[in-house]
């Protein structure tokens, strides 16, 4: 398997936590390298199902090392719930790394990334609310809390004190809200800090371990390509580099140890939040493929806006990661449609357009031009090759890899381990 990137190729949620599961079972070591406590994967568990949205899925690998990197923002309280509740379920966390160049995400950050959302009346983003963005600003404006801070009492104390009190003047004249106690706000991140010491250690000294050992390596990037802060929707973006080249960076490896980069990508298209979604759906169909693809957030429940694939930030993800294959999901979901239709290009302002457009303003008056493809009655989910798969639904696959100019290497017709075709 060698050292893969698993990247996001569209606004998120492309059913990369399944395909990164398949995968897993060769990796030694899962890295996550950007995001927070915004993602967020539906794991199985002994028939059980429970949400993890910091620890790598590769947890319910007993040998697999999961490693939650330096490019990421860590909420203490929900990856300190979130390793008692695998606990409870008899699964160790032994062996999850922490990096100590991480950064914390504080209540100051939750309070203000929910004001700020509020005062931005029609301009709100949609965020998850998770004190992503703040703790990334804090982190730029290098007031942030890092974990090497959180598990060193006497540092946090004196860092906590002076960040509250810096952050309770803002909490009061920007978003008219009551200050944080900063002893109190100490005395939380203390034990906060006590029961994740174990944890967290030079991430990238122990990924170049790895390394050295020729051990297999999977980057799991979360969030998606067009939630990129540099290359995706802005302002309707992550505060984070989910694109491959945000792995090195927030994993803390340079670019020549990767082998491969996996693009994970939905049948059809799905963005939860704000922001210009050209191929949307808002009547009929888009209903039914929200219904049959249960198309909630895993984070915040919120439902997701459900389009037609757009083969054109197909190809703008293949070319932003330097994509060497796709795997796409949910293939079962088209089933029964009469016929289905792709994205192949845009109108916008009276031309026709293949790339996509860098500035949202006009990625908002795109018009898609759709190529119509027959749709077919079979249900898929217990394919288990391409030969299984009814003519149409192969010809759609074989387009959309035309498309885009890689091919598709894994199809996903379920949510079921076994429900997957690996093309070879
Ligand atoms: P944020 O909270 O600052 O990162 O939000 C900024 C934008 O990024 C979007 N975003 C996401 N989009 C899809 N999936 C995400 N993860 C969760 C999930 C989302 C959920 O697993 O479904 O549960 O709602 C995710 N995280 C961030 C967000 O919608 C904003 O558009
Ligand atoms: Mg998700």
């Amino acid at each position: 398997m060698a050292n893969v990137i698993v990247i996001g190729a569209q606004w998120g949620d492309e059913g990369k936590g399944k395909i990164t599961d398949l995968l897993s079972r060769s990796a030694d070591v899962v890295v996550r390298y950007q995001g927070g406590a915004n993602a967020g994967h539906t794991v199985v568990v002994q028939g059980q199902t429970f949400k993890l949205h910091l620890i790598p899925s590769g947890i319910l690998y007993p040998k697999t090392q999961c490693i939650i990197g330096s490019g990421t923002v860590i909420d203490p309280k929900v990856l300190i719930q979130e390793i008692d509740q695998l606990a409870e379920l008899g699964v160790s966390t032994e062996k999850l790394y922490i990096s100590q160049t991480a950064h914390v995400t504080m209540p100051y950050h939750r309070l203000i990334d929910e004001a700020v959302e509020n005062q931005r009346g029609e301009h709100k983003i949609g965020t998850t609310k998770r004190g992503i963005g703040p703790t990334y600003a804090d982190k730029s404006e290098r007031v942030g809390i890092r974990m090497m801070t959180l598990v060193n009492p006497d540092e946090l104390r004196s860092q906590v004190t002076w960040a509250v009190q810096y952050k309770n003047a803002i909490l009061e004249k920007l978003y008219d809200l009551p200050p944080l106690d900063p002893q109190a706000v100490v005395e939380e991140y203390l034990a906060y800090g006590e029961r994740l010491r174990p944890h967290v250690v030079d991430s990238s000294l122990k990924i170049d371990e790895a390394v050295r050992n020729r051990q297999n390596i999977l980057f799991e990037g979360a969030q998606g390509t067009l939630l990129d802060l540099d290359h995706g929707t802005y302002p309707y973006v992550t505060s984070s580099n989910p694109i491959a080249g945000g792995a090195c960076v927030g994993a803390g490896v340079g670019p020549t140890i990767i082998d491969r980069v996996i693009g994970v990508a939905k049948a059809y298209t799905t963005r939860v939040g704000e922001g210009p979604f050209p191929t949307e759906l808002k009547e009929e169909v888009g209903k039914i493929l929200g219904d049959r693809g249960a198309e909630f957030g895993t984070t915040t429940g919120r439902p997701r806006r459900c389009g037609w694939f757009d083969a054109v930030i197909g190809r703008y993800a293949v070319r932003i990661n330097g994509l060497d294959c796709l795997a796409i999901t949910k293939l079962d979901v088209l089933d029964g449609l009469e016929e289905i239709k792709v994205c192949v290009a845009y109108e916008i302002d009276g031309e026709t357009c293949r790339d996509f457009p860098s500035s949202s303003k006009r990625f908002a008056r795109c018009q898609p031009i759709y190529k119509t493809m027959p749709g077919w009655k079979e249900s898929t989910a217990d394919c288990r090759t391409l030969e299984d798969l009814p003519q149409a639904a192969l010809n759609y696959l074989k387009f959309l890899a035309e498309l885009m100019e890689v091919p598709i290497a894994i199809v996903s017709l379920g949510a079921s381990r076994d429900q997957t075709i690996i093309v070879e």
